[in-house]
């Protein structure tokens, strides 16, 4: 029987959505309803199974499936030794401790003695621990932002993205102690032949995720300026340069970082480029 790769991903929640376009954008199609808890694609060995976050790391452990999504919270949490093959990059949040109002926060040593409500209490107990800090901690699986109000805590660790929560709350964020974000990990103990298909799946997602973080940029520039773009558009190779009509013109090709676009954009205009055409990359490889 041909040897497939079993992904675990999240049913419906924060994760599922980009880890299925992660998923077809690398090519791999799969039939996908909400009722369906597994899938198979046609296109690439990788069969599907849709599960609740919380369970990703043990499914992964236990075989049930070779590899997973999961965010590294839930990871780090469970405490399940498995391999981070990739960090995804999206799902980003924070654990943050928050506290109310008028609380005079002054770093973790002010929560000495005092009671943290969370839902990760594997994290939060190994950061007190490093930081001698001593605390009761009061476990919940959710709404950890009432805790306080309701006087069953007195400050409280939970993810953070926006902030929107905790104000809502009547809760000021006061310290970040933990970052996370979706990370792909896969059992120890996989066959090589599974350790193959991973590699190909390993390989169209760095093409995916480089290519999201570049440009693609083509302009006109006056010839006797060619010498001073290399230096604009720094750690790239040499741009492809191609004769125009007029010419004293030539067209210019190359991709740049997401990140510098503007700077470089604003410098090449300064140059007296014209025509500048920007576009996304679908797939790249360095
Ligand atoms: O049903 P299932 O168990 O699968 O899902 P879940 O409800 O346990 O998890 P889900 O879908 O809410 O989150 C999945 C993962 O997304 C988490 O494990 C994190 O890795 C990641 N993630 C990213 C977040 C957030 N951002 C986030 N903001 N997980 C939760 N939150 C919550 C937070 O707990 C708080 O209640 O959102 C609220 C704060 O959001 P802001 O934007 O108001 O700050
Ligand atoms: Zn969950």
């Amino acid at each position: 029987m041909e040897n497939r790769l079993g992904i675990a991903v999240q049913k419906s929640g924060r994760l599922s959505e980009k880890s299925l376009e992660m998923i077809r954008s690398c090519g791999i199609d799969f039939y996908q309803d909400s009722r369906v808890l597994k899938a198979s694609s046609p296109s690439f060995p990788l069969d599907f199974l849709f599960v609740r976050d919380d369970d990703i790391p043990q499914y992964v452990y236990d075989g049930v499936a070779d590899i997973g999504i999961v965010g590294r919270n839930e990871l780090d949490e469970s405490q399940i030794e498995l391999d981070v093959v990739r960090n995804l990059k999206f799902a980003s949040c924070r654990l943050s401790i928050a506290v109310p109002k008028g609380f005079e926060y002054k770093g973790l040593e002010s929560l000495e003695g005092k009671r943290i409500a969370t839902s990760y209490p594997n994290i939060l107990s190994k950061i007190l621990s490093e930081r001698g800090v001593n605390a009761e901690l009061v476990v919940v699986s959710g709404s950890v932002e009432i805790t306080v109000d309701v006087g069953i805590a007195d400050a409280i660790a939970d993810l953070v993205s926006t902030g929107t929560t905790l104000k809502m709350n009547g809760l000021e964020e006061a310290e970040c102690i933990y970052s996370s974000s979706a990370v792909m990990v896969a059992s120890k103990n996989m066959p090589g032949e599974k350790r193959k298909i991973l590699g190909r799946l390993l390989e169209r997602i760095d093409a995916v995720m480089l290519a999201r973080k570049k440009k693609y940029i083509l302009f006109n520039l006056p010839k006797e300026k060619l010498s001073e773009v290399s230096s604009i558009i720094g750690s790239m190779k040499s741009p492809t340069v191609t004769p125009l009509l007029d010419s004293s013109w030539v067209s210019v090709q190359t991709v740049v970082d997401e990140e510098r676009f503007w700077g470089v954009f604003e410098k090449l205009k300064a140059l007296g480029a014209e025509g500048i055409l920007v576009m996304n990359i679908e797939k790249m490889t360095e």
